[in-house]
């Protein structure tokens, strides 16, 4: 097949796939999703009972806009049948189990044949190579290794691109800097939060990026973190911070990730089909619209998924991008649907919140939000660290600080918001996904 980058290929793991002409990738998504549903049809009891009963045959599947007939796969579906349910192999195919990190509700345990996981890795490959990682990169992996897919689908896909790989796992923060000092780590890979809290580490224990640690980049993901973050995280750690998405139903990491424009997450459309919804009403969206994302894994062999509703809000970026990839971009996610809080009968992601505590001078990228009820009305209450200075200052400054916020959050939400001001290194830290939100209303 001919490549078509236009761009320097050196980040491209795989250029003939990552640059397919939008219609030979169309065609082979085709291809793949006629026999995705022969698939399913045929070994996936779960599947033939879905399809059986919304009078679906394989042969109905002509075009990819026959996806939208076949109905949406949801997390209870998947929690609710047992796995063999929704296997389209037999257990002795089974080489790996892992399990999602049960956010909400309890976890999901997913399966992989041996091709899954050969698969798996090339994929992560490619947000690897795309976040500039390259065979003479020393990669950290801080994601914890264990049934969560983040440890172990960042450690194989990275020794795939030929990096020396440290597998330190989560956790004992000194024990991290050590070893990234020790063995001149040039790369990390954690959750965004747990970057922040090694970088924090940093500066608390005297640790100069740049000349007692050697950190180039940074591949972050595992859940929602905004632009002012990335900024927080690139110069509390002297790197490059790269965004990847994904979720143990459709893989695990791999689904998609940042190249070096650092404007959407490439999705690796060959292997997964990207839609948007209205989560309200699960209509299509028009390419471009916020909705929820909705992913059909056309080439997994033990789980194979169609139209999985991932509850997290996003937009797909069609136009190309000038990396040279010619997949199409998603937005990096807002929240799930699920996190959205309803305050007063507003709606509002933690990660707006987010985004307008950090463009304000002084404050920490560490914060807590905590939903409470009074009188019948929702209350919402922001705890935010501030810089030691800032908290020392004469009760004037603290309090001119919590207005300019209070202000902020009404300007651009629409509802008041308590701010409550705390010592830098108070709040609880997260060595894996970070819980921003307590809610203690009693529905
Ligand atoms: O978090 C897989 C993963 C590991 C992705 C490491 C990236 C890096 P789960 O535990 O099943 O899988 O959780 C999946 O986490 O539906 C999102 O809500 C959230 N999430 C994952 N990556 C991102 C991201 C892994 N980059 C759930 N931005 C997903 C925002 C993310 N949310």
């Amino acid at each position: 097949m001919e490549v078509h980058c236009t761009n320097s290929i050196e980040n491209i793991w795989d250029p003939t796939m990552e640059c397919l002409p939008r219609h030979e990738l169309q065609a082979l998504q085709l291809r793949r999703l006629q026999d995705l549903i022969r698939r399913a049809d045929a070994q996936v009891p779960y599947y033939q009972r879905v399809f059986r009963d919304a009078g679906i045959h394989p042969e109905d599947i002509r075009s990819l806009d026959d996806l939208q007939r076949l109905p949406f796969t949801t997390k209870d579906d998947v929690r609710t049948y047992s796995m063999t349910e929704m296997m389209a192999v037999s257990m002795d195919r089974v080489v790996r189990l892992h399990a999602s990190s049960g956010t909400t509700g309890h976890p999901t345990v997913v399966a992989y044949t041996r091709n899954d996981l050969d698969l798996w890795s090339d994929l992560v490959a490619r947000i690897i190579r795309a976040g500039g990682v390259g065979p003479s990169d020393i990669l950290q992996v801080a994601f914890g290794y264990g049934l969560f897919t983040g440890g172990f689908g960042l450690h194989y896909g990275a020794e795939k691109i030929g990096a020396a790989v440290i597998p330190a796992s989560s956790g004992n923060t000194l024990r991290q800097i050590e070893l990234m000092r020790a063995m001149k780590a040039t790369a990390l890979v954690c959750t965004p939060s747990y970057a922040l809290h090694i970088a924090d580490f940093l500066e608390k224990e005297g640790v100069k990026p740049g000349k007692d640690i050697h950190l180039r980049f940074g591949l972050f993901g595992g859940e929602p973190w905004s632009e002012n973050m990335r900024r927080e995280i690139e110069a509390g750690l002297g790197i490059s911070a790269t965004d990847n998405y994904g979720l143990s139903e459709i893989i695990g990491p791999g689904v998609s990730g940042e190249c070096p424009v650092k404007n959407g997450l490439h999705i690796s459309e060959d292997h997964f089909l990207a839609e948007v919804i209205d989560p309200d009403t699960g209509q299509s969206k028009a390419i471009g619209e916020e909705g929820e994302l909705v992913l059909t894994a056309l080439t997994k062999e033990a789980l194979p998924v169609i139209r999985y509703r991932t509850r997290d809000i996003c937009r797909l970026i069609p136009d190309p991008c000038s990396c040279g990839r010619t997949t199409v971009r998603m937005t990096k996610v807002q929240g799930r649907n699920d996190d959205m809080l309803i305050v007063r009968g507003v709606n509002v992601f933690p990660s707006q919140i987010e985004e307008i505590l950090l463009e304000v001078e002084g404050v920490q990228p560490f914060y807590q939000i905590i939903l409470g009820r009074k009188e019948a009305l929702d209350t919402i209450e922001v705890q935010v660290e501030v810089r030691g200075e800032v908290f020392s200052d004469e009760m004037k400054g603290m309090r001119a600080l919590e207005e300019k916020l209070r202000q902020r959050l009404h300007t651009a939400l629409g509802i008041s918001v308590k701010i409550t001001l705390v010592e830098h290194r108070t709040l609880e830290r997260a060595i894996g996904k970070s819980k921003r939100v307590i809610d203690n209303r009693n529905f």
